[in-house]
């Protein structure tokens, strides 16, 4: 079993083709078993999420009847959910019939490359499940999607096309809480539109949705190094993997998890969010027995321990997109919540001296408050409310901390407007 030492504030999304004309693998995974053992091996690797597909979408690819399709990939996805794992189901299919069985199978997740226009009933089937979406940009289908590609700028053109999808399927009841999008790299792209999308993915980022990047072993990965093998793109998988996460990415659909993974964690500590004071946060650390050195009681003498004036810092209603909840899925797919931060800080210059230096930048503390909450996926809301408040009090000295999260609408029979927890820290 694969066990990263810093948290990982990314998902992967491990591939399984239950095909025998995949571009990289086919005819591998086309036994159930090999596939089931396959998928078991990604999710040891490291996959939070398997995606199982039965219909390859390589360039020239020609459809597969949904008889054949329901009849490569149910068994797998069956027998996936049966072994059980900490891993959500995601089925890769453009046909409604095919999700229905792959959910009625454990799938969670429709992974569409049509992003719902390939069959118009598949987004109420979707909305209806509550499952997960991906919506993926590809030009024209696979059969002809390579033939010139053209766009005015391919970037523009990918956005608006997305967020067109997007309202369709919000339009249709999937939650946007359970949408994430995907640039489609290789479908309908030539080698420079797919280097022009990763260079501005944070355009794509900017929608506000999870994206999810799939450059595993693709064709222009192959190009750009002298035409090396599928098998040989690995390194150019991890390149491109690694400079997608650092734009904003969050979802890498791959083939090869162990190595994408351990390059994404030693990426994310590198340059990511669990830097605290210089220290890398490790939840193993034991509790350090420095922070018990006032034994507690109120001494007269103690100029400490003498009321100062106070500043409260409030901060309400920021609104995140974290990764908590009680099932994996839920943690897979994030919902939206909103944050009320309150912290008292005695020792704040600002008020004799009125330099902003000397005052907390409220910049910053929103920032702090989003790496902590984004960083690493939470089952309960106090947990994450904890987190919070644990960075806020080492980062800026604060005496005590108050953080609130809120979540509207939440997934529960009754109707209600939203659920809050709070969680109070003293120094
Ligand atoms: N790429 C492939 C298939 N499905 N889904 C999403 N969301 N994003 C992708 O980039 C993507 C995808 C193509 O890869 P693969 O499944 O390995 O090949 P094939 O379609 O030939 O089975």
């Amino acid at each position: 079993m694969h066990t990263a030492l810093v948290s990982c504030p990314f998902t992967v999304m491990g591939v399984i083709n239950v095909t025998p004309d995949s571009f990289s693998d086919g005819g591998r995974y086309l036994d159930p078993e090999a596939a089931v053992a396959h998928g078991l091996a990604l999710a040891a690797d490291g996959a939070a999420i398997l995606d199982v597909g039965g219909e390859s979408t390589r360039p020239g690819a020609g459809p597969v009847p949904v008889q054949e399709e329901l009849r490569r990939v149910v068994p797998v996805i069956e027998a996936l959910a049966c072994a059980g794992g900490d891993f959500a189901l995601s089925i890769d299919t453009t046909k409604m019939d095919v999700a229905r069985a792959a959910m009625d199978a454990g799938a969670r997740m429709v992974n569409d490359v049509s992003a719902l226009r390939s069959d118009p009933s598949m987004a109420a089937l979707v909305a209806e499940r509550g499952a997960g979406c991906c919506l993926m940009h590809m030009r024209g289908e696979p059969r002809t999607m390579q033939d010139e590609p053209r766009y005015d700028d391919v970037v523009s053109d990918v956005k608006a096309f997305l967020e067109e999808r997007l309202a369709f399927a919000v339009g249709e009841g999937v939650p946007e809480g359970k949408i994430w999008l995907d640039p489609g790299i290789g479908f309908g792209k030539t080698a420079a539109h797919n280097l022009e999308l990763l260079r501005r993915l944070d355009e794509i980022v900017a929608i506000g949705l999870p994206v999810v990047v799939g450059t595993s072993r693709k064709s222009f990965l192959g190009k750009l190094t002298g035409g090396r093998a599928e098998g040989e793109r690995l390194p150019g998988t991890i390149a491109t993997s690694v400079l997608a996460w650092e734009r904003g990415a969050s979802v890498f659909r791959v083939h090869d998890v162990a190595a994408v993974v351990d390059a994404l964690v030693v990426t994310a500590a590198t340059v990511g969010s669990p830097i605290v004071g210089g220290n890398m946060i490790d939840e193993h650390d034991p509790p350090d027995p420095d922070d018990e050195i006032d034994g507690g009681g109120f001494d007269p003498e103690d100029e400490d321990e003498i009321a100062e004036p106070a500043v409260t810092v409030e901060i309400t209603g920021l609104s995140l997109f974290t990764r908590h909840g009680v099932t994996p899925p839920e943690r897979e797919l994030g919902q939206r919540l909103l944050l009320d931060v309150t912290f008292e800080l005695t020792d704040c210059d600002a008020m004799v001296t009125d330099r902003v230096e000397d005052t907390v930048d409220y910049a910053d503390v929103c920032e702090q408050v989003a790496l902590a909450a984004q960083e690493r996926s939470y089952k309960t809301l106090e947990r994450l409310c904890n987190a919070i408040a644990g960075r806020l009090m080492e980062r800026y000295g604060a005496d005590s901390v108050r953080v609130k999260a809120t979540k509207p609408e939440p997934p529960i029979a009754l109707p209600v407007q939203e659920v809050s927890v709070e969680v109070w820290r003293e120094a």
